[in-house]
């Protein structure tokens, strides 16, 4: 009896903001283990999300936008990027289909022409994100635009939201992996830690109709998170204390909303995503604070974990 050797590796998932990367990062792996949003830059760190199959292993990893820097934060999030590609063994470029090819794709691809040009260096699958949001031969125009920007190992159209050829595009990266065994155990999904998971869900929830340049400036970084003390076994309460950084105060009051209104339905959104997440009782203690200007403060980047 012959049996296909197990297959294992990495693939990244570039694209410029708003792309639909972390979406789609969620759709292949089945749950949710990357926040999403319709503002730009709403990843900030290499999400890690694992798709684990009997006869493969493909771990998935999720990076902010690719753009032309601003801020000092930019410009770390873009190094960050750069230096996760030349690591992994597929690169997935996605570019929206609901949107036409533009500068910050071609940016992109000459970035990926120099770091694939050496002969052992990743596969390039490029993926038409959003197929939902488009007709046929809007798709097929995208198509013909993606295939002219560069010389890539696939072109697969793709929507996370109804589901389009995720599976296919699972198949695709995991016959361009090389053969290796499992890196993870099964049921592992990600390996984020829970608190920067819950610093995460709550800066979705914070997003979450906020306009501007207000998201930008939004950083959150849980404090504490520590079981209550004196509860039995079945009515166990998690203490969590998030603060949430603004840049300037007329930020803060924006969070905090009326009489503390947007605070509080922040809180509610999120505790229920983080009681999800952790399976047990939360008691969400959020606290809001002006760290001026930390996008371009080296110090204050480095304290907020960046
Ligand atoms: N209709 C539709 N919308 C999508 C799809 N994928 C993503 N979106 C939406 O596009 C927006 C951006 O999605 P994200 O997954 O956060 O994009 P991203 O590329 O991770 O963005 P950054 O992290 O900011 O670089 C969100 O509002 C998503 O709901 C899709 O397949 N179909
Ligand atoms: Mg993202």
């Amino acid at each position: 009896m012959t049996s296909t050797p197990h297959r294992s590796g990495f693939a990244c998932l570039i694209g410029r903001p708003n792309a639909g990367k972390s979406t789609l990062t969620n759709a292949l792996v089945g749950q949710k283990v990357a926040i999403t949003s319709d503002r730009p830059q709403t990843t900030r760190h290499t999400v890690r999300g694992i798709v684990s199959r009997p006869d493969s292993q493909l771990v998935l990893i999720d990076t902010p936008g690719l753009h032309r820097p601003r801020t000092l934060l930019g410009e770390r999030l873009n190094t960050l990027v750069t230096d996760t590609l030349g690591e992994v063994d597929v690169i997935l470029f996605c570019l929206p289909a609901n949107q036409k090819v533009g500068p910050g794709d071609r940016f992109i691809a000459s970035q990926l022409a120099e770091i694939v040009s050496g002969r052992r260096g990743p596969k390039v699958i490029a993926v038409a994100t959003k197929s939902d949001l488009v007709t046929k031969e809007q798709m097929a125009q995208h198509l013909i635009d993606v295939d002219q920007l560069g010389d890539w190992a696939h072109i697969i159209p793709v929507s996370a939201q109804s589901r389009y050829q995720v599976d296919e595009l699972i198949d695709l990266v995991v016959s361009e992996l090389p053969e290796g065994p499992q890196l993870y155990p099964d049921g592992e999904l990600t390996d984020e830690p829970e608190s920067v998971m819950v610093a995460e869900l709550v800066r979705e929830a914070a997003l979450e109709g906020v306009r501007d340049e207000l998201p930008h400036s939004l950083a959150v970084v849980v404090e504490e998170m520590s079981l209550r003390p004196g509860r039995d076994e079945d009515h166990r309460l998690i203490d969590v204390r998030v603060n949430l950084f603004v840049e300037r105060p007329s930020q803060k009051s924006i969070i905090i909303g009326r009489g503390g209104a947007r605070l509080k339905a922040v809180g509610t959104a999120a505790r229920r995503e983080i009681e999800a997440l952790l399976g047990d009782k939360v008691f969400l203690d959020l606290h809001v604070k002006v760290a001026k200007d930390w996008q371009r403060d080296p110090k204050q980047l480095g304290r907020l974990g960046f």
